[in-house]
């Protein structure tokens, strides 16, 4: 199956004035959005799974992607349609061994080294970033820019999501530079309505993808 990837939402509930993820999913899926993450570093396993299991539910009544970052344990419980894996987390390779057919691995790379590799494993998609310096991740690392992000978009044909700093004002330069989603959580989880936030960051993705 085929999936878009053009705005990917992430839930932080450090950054939403209070609402909490299954709250987050719902407005980012009524906003439109093509893929929601789920991000907790914090929770316990018990509370992420029942997150997971209720942003599940909604995201597969309105036909919406759903991830889960870090933890493939929680993802196949909870039903997701994915997983999204860093540098640091389980290997690609043992993650497939676990996962049923067109179960999607995203992987988190910082250099066409990573992007390559990632590609050669199998991966899914990519998310490729910080592209921008971001406050959302402790240990997010230096920015790469949008040259990394043009460079690995010539070596590799997997979906390429950028990801870190991304906001309503640099989000037309990411899209030009061949990113085929925007990974985001200040953009929106920081606006009263996150709804309509989601509605018009990716009304702008779509209107800059249509001009290139
Ligand atoms: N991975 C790389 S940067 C980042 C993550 C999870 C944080 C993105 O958050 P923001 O607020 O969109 O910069
Ligand atoms: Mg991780």
């Amino acid at each position: 199956m085929k999936r878009s990837y053009f705005l990917y939402v992430i839930t932080d509930e450090n950054v939403s004035g209070g609402r909490d993820h299954v709250r987050i999913a719902a407005e980012a899926v009524r906003g439109g959005a093509d893929v929601v993450q789920l991000r907790d570093k914090y929770s316990t396993g018990e509370r992420m799974l029942q997150a997971a299991k209720e942003i599940r539910e909604l995201t597969k009544r309105a036909g919406t992607a759903f991830i889960v970052n870090d933890r493939l344990d929680v993802a196949l419980l909870s039903g997701a349609d994915g997983v999204h894996l860093g540098q640091e987390d389980i290997p690609l390779q043992d993650a497939r061994d676990l996962c049923p057919e067109d179960f999607l691995i995203g992987i988190s790379v910082g250099s066409i080294e990573e992007a390559l590799e990632a590609e050669a494993g199998g991966a899914d998609y990519i998310g490729l970033g910080p592209v921008f310096p971001t406050t959302s991740k402790e240990d997010a690392g230096q920015a790469c820019g949008l040259a990394l992000l043009r460079e690995v978009k010539k070596k590799i044909s997997i979906p390429v999501v950028a990801i870190g700093g991304i906001t309503f004002d640099n989000a037309p330069e990411v899209v030009r530079a061949g990113a085929d989603g925007l990974a985001v959580i200040s953009a929106v989880l920081k606006r009263e309505d996150i709804a309509a936030a989601c509605r018009e960051l990716r009304d702008l993705i779509c209107k800059v993808r249509s001009q290139i």
